[in-house]
């Protein structure tokens, strides 16, 4: 095709709805009835009939500070003006360290070096690879296991997926990475129902991380990563004393622990990082969405203090670590996140999570008892609802409760499987609240 053709080609191409592909996103079902948002402010997305939507899952559990913030807006307006790129390797611009130093201020105890990446599934291959460049480092290079969890979701890369434990993102993918392990999920229904936030049963099964440990040999795994409540599996908050308890086995045979925050951090469980709420201090805090407030791409990794010193030795003019991304601290996510947190700060939104905890607990405790309902779990400004699936179509009744929401009753949720999840922006208002749960109890009603 001539250059000419080519444009004029271009020009008359149809905006059909056949060349995007969508990921985890059954492709038909959306293109015979297309979900699409057009725009959104605060706690709303609109269609593009104009008719509001309101927003029950904080986009993909990142717009925590709710939607298009006049100074989050702003900063990416003037950043884009004013400087839209600078090399993230061998040069950098002076936001890149701001925003670094912020995040090391809100991080707990010495997590106190930022190694920023683009998204959630690049922040845990980069702390996966930090683990096993830091054992190398030290002199013990035999530490190449990594420990993840039975239902754990840890991004799409394939370091994370390896480490993932949902089926079916891993059963296409073939081998993944080798020398890989798993502890044990920790949901139990029959003795944790209908738990208010942290189950009391379970935390013996942190004790699993010893059974390894006796089979692999400490001095061959490098590394452990959880979720500190696993959310795309549809809520697990840890039960009591888990967390502790995975932290004195680490610490007793010097395996790294990885807490992946990329959906906790940032007020979704009412402080900074789950780090705080739980009172147990990782090795390595990987994070993504709420730091930007999902305006820009953006993820990364905080490292204690250790760690980043142990890489910071030889000779000066060689990189300490060969790892990177084009876009590491772009401007406009550095900009954009410097915002949100400062936007956090301000309207005081982490506590305020807090403070709405309880009140969002007894909504959403309030579904109990409608048809189909197994269980209903919480934890912050989180909640999933477990609705049994109809004996010959695992998920339909998810799919339908999703899809019934969003056209039938202006409220988005979103389903994994036959899990409803409800994780709105963090200035979500209490009758905001009420009326998500009102209208879930409807929709609960429509798929009986
Ligand atoms: N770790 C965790 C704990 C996550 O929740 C990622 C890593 C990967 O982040 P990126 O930015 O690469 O997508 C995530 C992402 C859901 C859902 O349905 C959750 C995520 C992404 C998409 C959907 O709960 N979490």
């Amino acid at each position: 095709m001539s250059l000419a053709n080519i444009r004029d080609a271009a020009a008359t191409v149809p905006n059909d709805l056949e060349s995007f592909w969508i990921g985890f996103t059954p492709n038909r079902a959306f293109k015979k009835a297309p979900r699409l948002i057009v725009r959104a402010k605060d706690m709303y997305y609109y269609r593009p009939d104009g008719r509001a939507v309101l927003d029950g899952t904080a986009g993909l559990w990142c717009t925590n500070a709710g939607h298009n913030r006049d100074p989050i807006v702003q900063a990416i307006q003037r950043q884009a003006a004013e400087l839209d790129y600078a090399p993230a390797f061998q040069f950098s611009h002076p936001k890149a360290f701001e925003l670094a130093s912020r995040l090391a201020a809100l991080a707990p105890a010495d997590l106190d070096h930022v190694f920023f990446c683009n998204s959630g599934s690049e922040a845990v291959d980069t702390a996966l690879k930090i683990a096993l460049a830091y054992h190398n480092v030290r002199g013990q290079g035999a530490r190449t296991r990594l420990i993840g969890r039975e239902r754990g979701y840890h991004g799409v890369g394939f370091g994370g997926t390896a480490v993932g434990g949902i089926v079916t993102n891993r059963k296409y993918f073939g081998a993944l990475l080798a020398g890989v392990d798993h502890l044990p999920h920790t949901y139990n229904r029959e003795k944790q129902a209908f738990s208010r936030g942290e189950p009391e049963w379970g935390g013996h099964l942190a004790d699993e991380l010893e059974r390894l440990v006796a089979l692999h040999d400490a001095s061959t795994i490098a590394a452990v990563i959880v979720e500190p409540m696993a959310g795309s599996t549809g809520v697990l908050p840890p039960p009591k004393g888990y967390l502790q308890r995975l932290r004195a086995i680490c610490d007793k045979h010097a395996l790294l622990l990885i807490f992946d925050e990329v959906i906790t951090g940032f007020g979704r469980l009412g402080h900074a990082f789950a780090a705080e709420r739980y009172g147990v201090t990782p090795d390595m805090i990987t994070f993504a969405k709420g730091v930007t407030s999902g305006a820009v791409p953006m993820g990364g990794v905080i490292v204690r203090n250790d760690i980043y010193r142990t890489f910071m030795q030889g000779p000066e003019h060689v990189a300490e670590l060969f790892h990177g991304y084009t876009y590491s601290a772009h401007p406009l996510a550095c900009a954009a996140a410097l915002a949100a947190i400062e936007l956090y700060r301000q309207e005081g939104l982490f506590q305020r999570a807090r403070t709405l905890e309880p009140m969002w607990m007894d909504a959403a405790m309030g579904l109990k008892g409608l048809p189909n309902v197994l269980d209903i779990r919480t934890s912050g400004i989180t909640a999933a609802i477990d609705l049994s699936p109809k004996p010959d179509a695992v998920g339909r009744r998810g799919y339908d409760a999703m899809e019934k929401a969003f056209h039938d009753h202006g409220v988005m949720v979103r389903n994994m499987g036959d899990t409803l999840a409800v994780t709105p922006p963090l200035i979500v208002s209490e009758s905001q609240v009420a009326e998500i749960f009102d209208k879930l109890a409807r929709v609960i009603r429509a798929v009986a």
